[in-house]
This record gives structure tokens, C-alpha cells and sequence, in this order.
């Protein structure tokens, strides 16, 4: 059985605790996702925490998509009734209509306060999400320079602080959180893989090995539009077809690196995360991989597939199961 993926340090639970504070002084929540999995990266309490403020949905890390992706999520989404906003903080792309949207969004509360007699304040807006997906990038894009800490590692935010962007608008950063419990494992592959979680809570060639299976699945399932065809193989000189996830590492590291499976793993992982692979996400909207249905070719009654022994012993749990 494979061990679990948890990961929930001190400062986060301390960062949620003051966080849940902050909040009641906060006119709008910016929440922000990786755009490669903005549905793990999806935080189950945010909405709970502060049920009456106005929330903007923002999936950061568009470079790192394909760009029709994007359409398709904001399909989906608004099919959900959210409507979202794409930025990359890297590039500084979609900031200033995310400004101006969070701007908008703080209008009510000048609103509110003119007609009580008081006098307008400036929009406080909270900056919130999972770790590492790019919170403090997209406030020092915001601000125009680096005015809080930024680096490709979860939990470089460790402490609340408020920024004042103008008049206007003051953003408070926060560092990254995320559920106690991850009871979501194939979730928690994801966020080992996108580098949102500390690097000790999981073991690099599992989740390696993983993100060869999923790369393949999402080849197939989106007919190499999303995630290409050869993709692998034409980087490491091993072809995707070898076997499982675990054989195309052991392979890699045989034909590149003398054996090392560590050193494959390892290198996998580095190309995926700084984007060498290319703009590849690790979840799409779920309306695109439902399977095509030809609607002229009548459905067969399923009399061909072998009845499931009782007796057969259940797959090997993998890292990308649900735990029991
Ligand atoms: N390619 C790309 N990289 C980005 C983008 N946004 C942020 N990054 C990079 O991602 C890394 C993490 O960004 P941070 O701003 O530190 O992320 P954070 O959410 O504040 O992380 P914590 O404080 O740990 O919770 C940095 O190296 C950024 O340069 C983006 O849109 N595209
Ligand atoms: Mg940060």
C-alpha cells in the first residue's frame, strides 16, 4: 500500500487561523489556482470562511496551459455560474483587468459606507489560495514592483502582510494553505507534481511515474490536442509506449542517465515544473474528457466483457489513489 501524501506545516495552520481573522476586514477575496489543475488547487473552506464577500476567481499560470484551454475552462466554469480571470504573474499578462475587477468589486462597500455619511476607503482585497501558485507574483505585478517575497517553492509566504497598491486598493498577501488533510490523493499527486506542497511529504519517483501515466491519459483521452502525441519521446529518447509510468522511468534512467531512476525522476519533474515540456496541464474541464459518443453507431449490448471474478485480487494501489 502506498504511503499517503500529507503535508500541512505549522505556518499553515497558523496562517489559516489569522487568515480567518483577516477576513472579516476584507472587502474582496481574490483566490487564486494553478491554471494546470484549478480544480485541486481548489480550496473547500474559502467560500465557508467568508459565505457574504465578493470573490474573483483568478487561474494564474495561463502561460502554462495551452491557450484554447483557456475557452474551455471558461465554458465550464460559467456553466458553474464563475466567472474567471486569467493572469500570468510571471509575464505580467491579465493584471490590469484583474485590477480593475477587484476594484469593481470593492465598489459596493464605498457604496455602503456613503450612503451611512462616512467617507469612501480604499477596496481591501485579500489574496488567497494554495501554496506556490503564484499569490505573491501576482501582487508585486499589481504593485508594479517586488514588493513581497516570490520563489518557485511552497511556502515562501509565511506571514500575513498588507501592500497598499494606491488609494484605491490595498492587497493583503498570505501564505499559501491548504486542507489539514489531503483526502484526496489523486489531487495530492497533482500538487507534489505542480510543486505545491514541501518536497519531503512524497517520494519523487512515485509521483514521476505518475505524471507519465497522467500525461498518457490526457494523450489519449484529448487525442494528443492537449498534451501531444510523442511528447516524452521526443525528449528522452524513450517511447510513451513502453509500458506503465514506473517502466518509462526506469527506461529514461537507463537510457540517459547510467540507471540513476532517482536522477530520471528528478529531471522529469524539473522540465514539467519550469514549463521545458511545454505548456502542459494535468487537468482539463471534465466536459472535455467525457468520451465522444457517435451517435450513428447503435450501442451494443455489453455481452463481451468477462464477468469480474470475486476471488481476483484488487490493483495495486497507486499514489494517485483515493486512500480507503
Ligand atoms: N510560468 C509562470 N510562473 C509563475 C507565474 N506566477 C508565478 N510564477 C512563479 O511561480 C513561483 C511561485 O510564485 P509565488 O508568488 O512565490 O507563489 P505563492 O503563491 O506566493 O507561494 P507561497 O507564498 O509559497 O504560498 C515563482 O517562481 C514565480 O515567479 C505564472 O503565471 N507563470
Ligand atoms: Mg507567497
Amino acid at each position: 500500500m502506498s504511503p499517503l501524501i500529507q503535508w500541512y506545516p505549522g505556518h499553515i495552520a497558523k496562517a489559516e487561523k489569522s487568515l480567518k481573522e483577516q477576513l472579516k476586514r476584507v472587502d474582496v477575496i481574490l483566490e487564486v489556482r494553478d491554471a494546470r489543475i484549478p480544480l485541486s488547487t481548489h480550496h473547500p473552506r474559502i467560500a465557508q470562511w467568508a459565505p457574504d464577500k465578493p470573490c474573483v476567481l483568478v487561474l494564474n499560470r495561463q502561460d502554462m496551459i495551452p491557450s484554447h484551454l483557456r475557452e474551455a475552462w471558461r465554458e465550464w466554469f460559467k456553466a458553474q455560474g464563475q466567472d474567471i480571470y486569467f493572469t500570468d504573474a510571471k509575464d505580467g499578462k491579465g493584471i490590469k483587468a484583474l485590477a480593475k475587477i477587484a476594484a469593481k468589486a470593492g465598489v459596493a462597500v464605498n457604496d455602503r459606507r456613503e450612503s451611512r455619511g462616512m467617507r469612501p476607503r480604499s477596496v481591501r482585497t485579500v489574496v488567497i489560495g494554495y501554496p506556490n501558485v503564484g499569490k505573491s507574483a501576482l501582487i508585486n505585478r499589481l504593485v508594479g514592483r517586488r514588493v513581497v517575497e516570490s520563489a518557485r517553492k511552497a511556502g515562501v509566504t509565511r506571514q500575513l502582510r498588507w501592500v497598499r497598491i494606491d488609494d484605491n486598493l490595498d492587497l493583503l498577501d498570505a501564505p499559501g494553505i491548504l486542507p489539514a488533510r489531503l483526502d484526496d490523493q489523486t489531487a495530492a499527486v497533482k500538487l507534489a507534481l505542480c510543486d505545491d506542497i514541501g518536497t519531503a511529504s512524497y517520494d519523487n519517483q512515485r509521483v514521476a511515474a505518475n505524471l507519465v501515466d497522467q500525461l498518457k491519459a490526457l494523450q489519449k483521452i484529448t487525442q494528443g490536442r492537449v498534451v501531444p502525441e510523442g511528447l516524452l519521446r521526443d525528449r528522452y529518447s524513450v517511447d510513451e509506449s513502453i509500458g506503465t509510468g514506473e517502466d518509462y522511468l526506469i527506461a529514461m534512467g537507463e537510457v540517459n542517465y547510467q540507471g540513476d531512476i532517482e536522477r530520471a525522476a528528478r529531471k522529469l519533474l524539473q522540465d514539467f515544473r519550469k514549463g521545458v515540456l511545454g505548456p502542459v496541464p494535468l487537468e482539463i474541464p471534465p466536459t472535455l474528457a467525457a468520451p465522444a459518443v457517435d451517435p450513428d453507431i447503435e450501442q451494443q449490448p455489453e455481452t463481451t466483457t468477462e464477468p469480474e471474478s470475486e476471488t481476483s485480487a484488487p490493483a495495486e494501489t497507486s499514489t494517485s489513489e483515493q486512500p480507503n
